[in-house]
């Protein structure tokens, strides 16, 4: 390695291998009870509860630690309006023809349309950017690198945090996005990525089951 500053990397537990089996499988069965959800209640959900999932997602590994995202947490009913007007006209074109017909088979076992009351009703919505260009520090102008995947892994982290504190969430891609700039007053060199609505399920919420089927180890990991 060449000169750099450092510091002792003496962050982790010293579990044992019975301790890492207990953790691992129990994060395991936590996190195989998330669900997407589509219709969420309006109870309220502590603003401070949001703050520590979006800490838990900052951090996430990134390009040269550049922390290329930003996210715009709606809270307003004014704003979910605007969102989810905005994101209703693009889906009812999507759902209208602008789709492909395998596209349209693919979402048919989920239930999904262009009817998305959720975008008002779940007390927050996410609206996760990713950032051309930036760097570490405020001002920086920086070249940004791999943005989608740090980002992505941004939002996986959110989505774990939220689930560890009983939260529900939906990912939803309204296409194209580009509307959510303009909502959320971000500069145009940010690319929207997705909408994280966050609150807690309906009384009466019910999950595809289609959306219940895992691959099996077998199917999705090989060993070398
Ligand atoms: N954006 C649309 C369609 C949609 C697309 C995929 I791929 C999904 O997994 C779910 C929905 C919508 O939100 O309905």
């Amino acid at each position: 390695m060449k000169p750099h500053d450092t510091i002792p990397y003496d962050a982790l537990p010293a579990f044992s291998d019975t301790e890492r089996m207990a953790r691992a499988t129990q994060f395991y069965e936590s996190i195989k009870t998330r669900r997407s959800c589509r219709d969420f209640s309006d109870a309220p959900v502590p603003r401070g509860v949001i703050e520590a999932a979006l800490l838990a997602a900052g951090t996430a590994p990134s390009g040269a630690n550049h922390q290329p995202w930003h996210f715009a947490v709606i809270h307003s009913a004014e704003k979910k309006q605007a969102l989810r007007a905005a994101a209703e006209a693009e889906e009812q074109e999507f759902y209208a023809g602008k789709a492909s017909q395998e596209w349209i088979d693919a979402l048919a076992p989920l239930g999904t349309d262009d009817v998305k009351p959720y975008l008002e009703t779940a007390p927050y919505l996410i609206v996760i950017f990713g950032q051309r260009r930036g760097g570490l520090y405020p001002g920086d102008d920086k070249q940004n690198y791999y943005v989608g995947e740090s980002v992505g892994i941004a939002t996986g982290l959110l989505i774990a945090a939220l689930h560890s504190a009983g939260l529900a969430t939906l990912t939803h891609t309204p296409n194209p996005m580009k509307f959510l700039n303009r909502i959320c007053d971000r500069p145009a060199n940010e690319k929207p990525v997705m909408v994280l609505v966050v609150g807690l399920p309906a009384k009466d919420a019910t999950v595809p089951v289609h959306a219940t089927i895992k691959k099996p180890l077998e199917q999705i990991a090989s060993w070398l």
